[in-house]
């Protein structure tokens, strides 16, 4: 069993996930327009990690024998000025994401719910990822001020990404 607080932090959680999913389809379909294919792919595999993360956490409720209550979706960003400032603020929502993981934890420590705890050890490392990948893209995208040839190779580079989902 959950306790309600828990439960429900939970739900929360589940929301952002599915949030952030939609965020990363409304960035890809920017990117698409201003015919940055290999960015486009990169943020459609970003969204269906989210569905994944979302859809983990949907499972663990009910394995818990609790109820997920799905709640609206904000609406995305759907303009950007280039595709440096898509990356910039996926960077800043993925920082805002961390926290949230972390606020998650507190709660399960407060409330020593160790197979919570356990179950949020996947969601803090998966983190780091998340920021460092993006990170990683700012500071290239820096190297290249941004525009030119330098743009179009990684947005070559980037259309081979592939969803495959991590355990
Ligand atoms: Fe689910 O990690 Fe990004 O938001």
């Amino acid at each position: 069993m959950l306790t309600k607080k828990l439960q429900d932090a939970i739900n929360e959680q589940i929301n952002k996930e599915f949030f952030s999913e939609y965020m990363y389809l409304s960035m890809s379909a920017y990117l698409e327009s201003i015919e940055m294919e290999g960015f486009a792919n990169y943020f459609n595999v970003q969204a269906q990690e989210e569905h994944f993360h979302a859809m983990k956490m949907f499972n663990f409720v009910h394995d818990k024998g609790g109820r997920v209550i799905l709640k609206s979706l904000g609406e995305p960003k759907t303009e950007f000025s280039s595709v440096l400032n898509v990356i910039e603020e996926a960077l800043e929502h993925e920082r805002y994401i961390t926290k949230s993981i972390n606020d998650l934890m507190d709660i399960a420590i407060k409330e020593n719910d160790h197979s919570v705890k356990s179950f949020l050890e996947w969601y803090v490392d998966e983190q780091v990822e998340e920021e460092a990948t993006m990170s990683r893209l700012i500071a290239k995208l820096k190297m290249i001020n941004g525009e030119g040839l330098g743009l179009l190779t990684i947005d070559n580079e980037l259309i081979t990404r592939k969803f495959t989902p991590a355990e």
